[in-house]
């Protein structure tokens, strides 16, 4: 029983240590390596092979979370979550929020735009789980 308690109060001064408000790098590579299996389930075929960049939404993550196109380059976000909707928000651009994308669903934005970051937010979960990304357009 002892020893029992001594494990539990280790793992909870581990979770107090654990950085809480950043998603580790690793577990975002995780997360974006599984988003890229459920895309090729569902469409048949790798991300890269689609004729325009592809941002996959999986579990409160934008899978790259930072993409860089050249001037004129479409890029498609395509919800691969298994029942969350998210959406698109270039809130920083002064544009307006995409529609709620549900499984399986897609939003296309045409970059002709001055090269530049453009960072963009999901409206649902900006705030709640820091999902973010940024699309840098660069000559
Ligand atoms: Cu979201």
């Amino acid at each position: 029983m002892k020893l029992i308690l001594s494990l539990t109060g280790a793992a909870l001064i581990a979770a107090l240590i654990a950085p809480g408000a950043a998603m580790a790098a690793g577990d975002k590579a995780k997360i974006c390596a599984k988003a890229e299996k459920r895309y090729q389930k569902l469409f048949g075929k790798p991300s890269s092979k689609e004729d325009v960049v592809i941002v996959k939404m999986y579990k409160y993550t934008f899978c790259p979370m930072e993409v860089t196109v050249k001037p004129g380059t479409v890029v498609r976000w395509v919800n691969v979550d298994f029942a969350t909707s998210h959406s698109t928000w270039f809130k920083e651009a002064g544009k307006e929020e995409s529609e709620r994308l549900f499984p399986e669903e897609k939003t296309e934005m045409k970059f002709d735009l001055p090269p530049g970051e453009y960072p963009y937010l999901c409206g649902p979960h900006w705030q709640s789980d820091n999902m973010i990304g940024k699309v840098i357009v660069a000559p």
